[in-house]
């Protein structure tokens, strides 16, 4: 085992060793884009995101609040998410995150200690210097696209570019797809691992990280541990699957801290939350039925057409074997359930989410857990995966302190999860190996 895992930090290490030959491929070069980000990050010559007066005006009339408030345990944590709040910062003895004007009281009622309590404009101010710098560095949606297609067009002997769907406002879900012998949505028997990122607006982070991963695959596709997954798997990566939600966030050039999808509402609030949208225990814990709330469950199991897309995705791929799904922030390693304190009942299949887990911890860092003893969330991605289509399926919450860390933490995240990942293909032919 410990051979593997020196082969794995190896075949890190030799990243920016390893020699090119293709000049396409070279422009397209994990080290490259590595170097671009930080460059763009670094330089303050680069075009800047402005705030207008229009944003300011929509931050200061945002209704949310920025709270505080003390819990100690997962179960205080689900209710106060089932009060509508987004809890978006846990602490051993409080947690901080967001509530609508309208749901505060309810939580102020219940006997909750409010510790601490502005506006999200008040709050979102304090960021103000970071935002250009971080917008110019991630990749927005035309970018993401723009590489992706790029990396299928130098890559044609194993990689294709398709959509699984469109979202609310009509835009693709693209995913890129690694396989050497199956293109596009042809069926394969390979056993098949999926990255996901951006369920979740906000959270540009989750989307750099599949982005990143798929250029280094491919950057890489010669060596020989790489080559093999390669060969022999069946590997799908979303890095953006909530373009709408990521596009709205950074419109303006001023971030809106928006978490959800660009759904309307019938109230004239915005956004489901698509990480409580899946066909399991769906809305009973963690969730809000409120529409304003971030973490609004949607009017039924699947009513979005992103989670529906991805529902259609899984169900008629069943050689999928392991998903991974990137969130920001937290540093965690999240297995299921998600939605239930309870352990998964099949002995067989905790031990290999446990390990997993623990191993892709140890890569990474971060804290491997069951999903629920951060909080109970019905509807996630990973407890339908697995409940639906037996998939060992985690939630990594990548590293940071903040949804809007800038661009010199895309670096670290994204070489330590790429370890995590190479690990999860590497069990992806038999999770329990
Ligand atoms: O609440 C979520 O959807 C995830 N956290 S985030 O801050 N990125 O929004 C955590 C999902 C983990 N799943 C459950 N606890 N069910
Ligand atoms: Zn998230």
């Amino acid at each position: 085992m410990k051979l593997i895992i020196l082969s794995l930090i190896l075949s890190i290490n030799s990243l920016y060793a390893l020699e090119k030959n293709d000049e396409a491929q070279k422009n397209l070069s994990f080290e490259k884009i590595l170097t671009e980000l930080i460059s763009r990050y670094e330089n303050p010559s680069l075009p800047a995101p402005q705030m207008d007066e229009e944003t300011r005006k929509e931050l200061e009339s945002d209704d949310r609040m920025y709270v505080s408030v003390a819990v100690s345990d997962k179960r205080e944590r689900t209710k106060l998410l089932e009060l509508g709040m987004d809890i978006i910062e846990v602490k051993k003895d409080h947690v901080s995150g967001f509530i609508s004007k309208k749901d505060l009281p309810y939580i102020e009622r219940k006997e909750f200690s409010v510790m601490e309590k502005k506006s999200i404009y008040e709050w979102a101010k304090q960021f103000e210097k970071d935002f250009p710098a971080a917008d110019s560095a991630y990749h927005n949606y035309k970018e993401t696209y723009d590489y992706l297609s790029q990396l299928a067009s130098a890559n044609k002997d194993i990689a294709s570019l398709f959509s699984i769907g469109k979202t609310i406002e009509g835009r693709d879900i693209w995913v890129l797809r690694l396989n050497s012998s199956s293109k596009g949505e042809a069926k394969s028997s390979k056993p098949g691992a999926v990255f996901v990122g951006n369920h979740h607006a906000r959270e540009h982070l989750s989307n750099e990280v599949p982005l990143l991963f798929a250029a280094y695959l491919l950057d890489n596709k010669q060596n020989p541990e790489i080559k093999k997954y390669l060969n022999s798997l069946d590997i799908y990566i979303i890095p953006m699957f909530n373009p709408d939600g990521a596009e709205y966030d950074i419109a303006t050039g001023k971030y809106r801290w928006h978490r959800k999808n660009m759904r309307k509402n019938s109230n004239g609030t915005i956004g489901v939350d698509l990480n409580r949208n899946y066909d399991t225990t769906w809305c009973k814990y963690g969730s809000s039925s409120s529409p304003g709330a971030d973490t609004y469950c949607g009017t039924g199991p699947f009513s979005e057409p992103e989670s529906s897309a991805m529902r259609d995705f899984i169900l008629a791929r069943k050689n999928i074997k392991t998903l991974q799904s990137y969130h920001s922030y937290g540093s965690m390693m999240l297995y299921p359930w998600g939605g239930s304190y309870d352990p998964v009942p099949n002995e067989k299949d905790r031990n290999a989410f446990i390990k997993m887990a623990q191993k892709m911890g140890e890569l990474t860092g971060y804290d491997p857990k069951q999903s629920s003893d951060l909080y109970a969330a019905s509807g996630d991605t990973c407890d339908w995966a697995y409940e639906k289509a037996g998939i060992f399926a985690f939630t990594t919450e990548l590293e940071g302190s903040s949804f809007y860390p800038g661009a010199s933490i895309i670096k670290t995240a994204v070489e330590k999860n790429i370890n995590a990942a190479v690990y999860l293909l590497s069990m992806t032919d038999n999770p329990y190996k």
